[in-house]
């Protein structure tokens, strides 16, 4: 299939999940044409069924806000055109089903009268906060009725979407997923342990885009009580708005020197297998992949019982679930699997077995291959 995937390439799930998503389908023989605004960030190296196609944006000085939607519209008509595409997939709804719908319609009433059917992935935030704003709730609820096929990350998600946007048509469940070859703890990240942890401190870890719905500044907290108790560092893997918030914070505890930013990471599976303990403290996650993706390396995640986590991690198996805000009790988790080896080890286990055998890229990429072919079946 010629598949062409439009997301928001800077630092984020949807982003992350898309370009994933597209190197393991250019494995598996798919031709995939990235469509967006800059590179997507785990877009590295050369594969030659993947190709990058930029959207220029004019600044005219008319333009207070330049018009992204039409412009990306036009490229996906312009490359669908070009390449001859299948489909299109587009991740997080807004704006990128309006532009799919936009482009659908260009191409349907252009002299090859060309059929470019488009799927959306909604991802969370699309659906629980952007999504809810007046301004953009009747268009995004429009543009996902209007998807050739809609999927979500989760069954939180799927629930929510119909239930909330009164979304008529079907959203199938399509589970996030990690390349397990590539995300595992082998015997060289063990060596690496000794770059963050000198003296053989326990290492946290915690990696996301230090957005308020992150509650960085509770992971912080968290690990104040941690290391209280057990001699421990922990690594921030990101950046993003809260992390002055974060700074200032572990300056005023006197931690700062055992809290270290690492800032953006496009290659994640090289520092994640280091840590024992992930925290994701977050207000809402619609699935939680920085879970998962520790998970797959063996690193026991503490996080939220929030949103679509429950869906990913099973408490007291394959991590720990608390409140939101009880950074006690999550303290207390990481504190119970850092001072018990055995347990740390045997939970980490179970991490890895549940990432492989329900969220491994070789388990959910045929879904998609599948859903793909359905929607072309049917639109054609
Ligand atoms: O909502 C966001 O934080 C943005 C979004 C993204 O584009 O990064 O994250 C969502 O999608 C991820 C990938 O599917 C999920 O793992 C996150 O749980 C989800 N975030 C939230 O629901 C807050």
């Amino acid at each position: 299939m010629k598949i062409g995937i439009t997301c928001y390439p800077t630092y984020g799930g949807s982003g992350v999940v898309a370009t994933e998503l597209g190197l393991e389908l250019a494995e598996r023989g798919h031709e995939i044409h990235f469509i967006s605004y800059a590179q997507p960030i785990r877009l590295i190296g050369t594969h030659p069924s993947i190709h990058y196609h930029e959207v220029e944006v004019s600044r005219y000085p008319l333009f207070d806000y330049p018009p992204y939607d039409l412009a990306l519209a036009t490229r996906m008509a312009e490359v669908a055109e070009l390449y001859e595409l299948d489909l299109l997939h587009v991740h997080y709804a807004i704006p990128h089903s309006v532009s799919a719908m936009l482009a659908r319609q260009m191409l349907a009433a252009g002299p090859r009268r060309q059929k470019l059917p488009f799927v959306t992935t909604l991802h969370g935030t699309d659906i629980t906060l952007v999504g809810q704003d007046r301004s953009y709730l009747p268009i995004t609820r429009y543009s996902i009725e209007q998807s050739d096929g809609v999927t979500a990350i989760s069954e939180y998600l799927r629930e929510r979407t119909v239930r909330e946007f009164e979304i008529k048509n079907p959203v199938q469940v399509i589970y996030n997923f990690v390349n397990c070859d590539l995300y595992v703890r082998n015997e060289e990240a063990r060596k690496r342990r000794i770059e963050y942890a000198p003296n053989g401190e326990r290492i946290l870890v915690h990696l996301s885009n230090f957005r308020p719905v992150k509650r960085l500044t509770d992971t912080v907290e968290i690990f104040d009580r941690v290391r209280k108790k057990v001699p421990s560092k922990l690594l921030l893997i990101g950046d993003g708005p809260d992390r002055s918030l974060a700074e200032r914070l572990a300056m005023k505890k006197g931690i700062h020197k055992d809290v270290l930013f690492l800032g953006k990471q496009d290659q994640v599976y090289e520092k994640l297998p280091v840590a024992d303990v992930m925290l994701l403290p977050s207000e809402l996650e619609s699935f939680g992949l920085a879970a998962l993706e520790g998970m797959a390396c063996e690193v026991v995640p503490v996080a939220t019982r929030v949103g679509g986590i429950p869906e990913v991690i099973d408490h007291g198996k394959s991590g720990f679930l608390a409140e939101v805000g009880d950074v006690a009790t999550m303290a207390r988790y990481a504190i119970e699997l850092l001072t018990d080896d055995n347990r740390l080890q045997e939970m980490g286990k179970a991490c890895r077995d549940a990432a492989r055998s329900r969220f491994c890229a070789s388990k959910i990429i045929p879904q998609y291959e599948e859903f793909y072919r359905r929607v072309m079946e049917r639109s054609s």
